[in-house]
């Protein structure tokens, strides 16, 4: 009996140091979340939602070896989107079908200050026991990867074949809220359907 009071005593002492354990993260979490809230309201940047919606794809060749009475020589394809460098995500890997409808939007802030964004797009092949390869969505002689520009006070998307300065040659796709289409011509060539939207 004696024991059970002093184990249960023991168990109060822990629990209210564990108590204050919490409260002293949950004033540091606190203090953390009102210093980022004041900064950003701080910050008189105006910002713009750039939505990158992957819509859909299309295989224009073979990525995986055909097996008899088996789908599994169709393609894997999942997409990843970079906005400004900064990785936001990749889509679902669908698995076994060359043409593949994803219709997932990432969102990335960028300041209403800069004239351009760039965006890249990437296509891959999702492959079990081997790197996965790369599908060529972009048109020209260099490389795989979707490289756009976007320009934020008209909506106008450039395609580059080869990332580079702003002022690099670039050809213009489209605006702002169009679906458009994009079809790479090299190896693992497929093409792959998208949207940019944007929040004022
Ligand atoms: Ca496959
Ligand atoms: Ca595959």
């Amino acid at each position: 009996m004696t024991y059970y009071t002093t184990a249960r005593n023991q168990a109060k002492t822990q629990n209210s140091g564990r108590d204050r354990l919490f409260l002293a993260g949950y004033l540091t979490l606190m203090s953390a979340l009102s210093l980022f809230v004041t900064v950003d309201a701080a910050s008189a940047f105006p910002t713009q939602d750039i939505q990158v919606s992957i819509i859909k794809a299309k295989a224009h060749s073979r990525f995986d070896p055909r097996i008899p009475f088996r789908k599994t020589h169709r393609a894997d394809f999942y997409s990843r989107v970079v906005v400004q460098g900064k990785f936001l995500g990749n889509t679902q890997v669908k698995s076994n079908t060359d043409r593949p409808t994803f219709n997932q939007t990432f969102i990335h802030k960028v300041s209403r200050h800069s004239k351009f964004a760039g965006i890249g797009i990437d296509l891959y092949d999702s492959d079990s026991g081997s790197a996965d390869d790369q599908a060529d969505i972009s048109p020209g002689r260099f490389g795989a990867r979707l490289n756009l520009m976007y320009e934020l006070n008209t909506g106008k998307i450039y395609h580059q074949d080869r990332q580079g300065s702003v002022s690099g040659p670039k050809t213009f796709i489209g605006r702002a809220g169009q679906t458009i289409t994009m079809r790479g011509d090299g190896k693992n060539a497929a093409e792959l359907t998208f949207r940019i939207n944007r929040k004022l």
